[in-house]
């Protein structure tokens, strides 16, 4: 069993999609772990996406991951963090595998509906930043 990180981004919350999401994730055979809302605040979620910070998208993608509430998963399957992955879809809606929740309920490769962590190693910081 593998544990990783999903985050329902506030594009889903306003959408009033989270439902459909989390019956996706449950439909697909993970197991929810611990599940919070939370409104980030800018500070976080520069923290949370540091590795971005030199990226010219910066500012915006903290614009909108803090411009209202998210819904943070720490989620379990075997193979969790690259089937989350797989289920989510490619980074740009107009180019992820038709049937992806991105696909779905994406917009744009920024308002792109849910994030995943990509790595152990991420995982492991992910789930920590907001499951102590
Ligand atoms: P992913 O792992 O698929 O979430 O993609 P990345 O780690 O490359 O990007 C993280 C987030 O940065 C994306 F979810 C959305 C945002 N982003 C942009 O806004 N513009 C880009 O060109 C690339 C990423």
């Amino acid at each position: 069993m593998e544990r990783t990180l999903a985050i329902i981004k506030p594009d889903s919350v306003k959408k009033n999609v989270v439902g459909k999401i989390i019956d996706r994730i449950e439909s697909e055979g993970f197991r929810i772990v611990e599940m919070r809302l939370v409104h980030l605040t800018a500070d976080a979620a520069m923290e949370f996406y540091a590795v971005h910070r030199q990226r010219p998208f910066f500012e915006d993608l903290v614009a909108f991951i803090s411009s209202g509430d998210s819904v943070v998963l720490l989620l379990e399957r075997e193979n969790a963090i690259g089937y989350w992955r797989e289920v989510m879809g490619s980074t740009d809606p107009g180019r992820a595998v038709p049937g992806t929740i991105r696909r779905i309920f994406g917009f744009s490769i920024e308002r792109n509906a849910v994030h995943g962590s990509d790595s152990r190693d991420t995982a492991a910081t992910e789930i920590a930043f907001f499951f102590k």
